[in-house]
């Protein structure tokens, strides 16, 4: 069986102190989960960064302090968000990449997201694309909607991203696509040959995806971005323990835990290194 490739996704834009106690928030807190949900298993390590007063910010610096201070620690793969939270900026949000990540993430499209919309028009995408490729920063594409697939494909065809390509499948947002195995399923059937994915459920459903996702063969996002429950009415103790969880269930079903080494070759995250360093 192929390997499953676990990312924890930490702080998010949108979770609070007072939904989840847990949450980490300071440059050390947020290193100190990374470190915890890597020794949990987790490869990927997907970022958000908050400033002093807990809010969602791009801050380069912040940035930088947190992906230092993880690979001071361990050999995860960093993963910053170039999403931000909704109503930011296209300069704010590039500020992420500033620090030299493995990855970040790149959303190919508008969509609803609650009541407010996150904007990503087609000139932002195909230039958040392009200054990901010139940092030789290797994107993973996240799917929030199905016609995010084909501008994916657009991308492609422009050059302006290349196989083997990662998709992330966010499912169950309010206002975007929901969290039905049907939609998964019909995406994953079109994706292009070569490609990776992983899943990232909303709320309850990050457990029930992410159990799919293991029997289809992809790859599982779990963490207090997503969702901030061990079970229904129970809040998770750490990002470690959704973690440890999904690892529990992956070794159950048979599914080797790819190390963040591994991980680098099956996305061959060293692709644009060659050219562009
Ligand atoms: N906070 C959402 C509006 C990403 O990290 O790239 C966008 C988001 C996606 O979280
Ligand atoms: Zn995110």
């Amino acid at each position: 069986m192929q390997s499953v490739i676990i990312t924890a996704a930490l702080v998010g834009a949108e979770v609070s102190r007072e939904q989840q106690p847990a949450l980490p928030l300071t440059p050390q807190e947020i290193i100190q989960a990374a470190v915890e949900c890597y020794e949990a298993g987790a490869a990927i390590i997907h970022l958000h960064v908050r400033d002093a007063d807990g809010n969602a910010t791009q801050d380069a610096q912040l940035f930088r302090a947190v992906v230092e201070g993880i690979r001071a620690r361990c050999d995860v793969i960093t993963q910053v968000s170039t999403g931000g939270a909704v109503g930011m900026s296209a300069d704010e949000r590039l500020q992420s990449i500033a620090c030299q990540p493995d990855m970040a993430t790149l959303t190919t499209g508008t969509v609803n997201f609650g009541e407010g919309v996150f904007m990503n028009n087609r000139s932002l995408v195909e230039t958040f694309a392009q200054r990901l490729q010139q940092a030789g920063i290797v994107p993973e594409i996240e799917i929030f909607d199905v016609g995010m697939l084909d501008e994916a494909m657009r991308l492609r065809g422009m050059g302006l991203i290349s196989a083997p390509i990662q998709f992330d499948f966010v499912l169950g947002v309010p206002g975007a696509l929901g969290a039905d195995p049907a939609y998964l399923l019909h995406m994953v059937r079109n994706l292009p040959a070569g490609s990776t994915w992983s899943v990232a459920g909303m709320g309850r459903h990050q457990l029930t995806l992410g159990v799919i996702a293991l029997a289809m063969g992809g790859n599982v996002r779990v963490g207090f971005e997503d969702n901030i429950y061990f079970r229904k009415g129970q809040l998770a103790r750490s990002n470690a323990e959704l973690v440890a969880r999904i690892v529990r269930i992956a070794k159950e079903m048979e599914r080797p835990v790819a190390t963040p080494a591994q991980a680098r070759a099956i996305l061959q995250l060293d692709r644009y290194k060659i050219v562009s360093k």
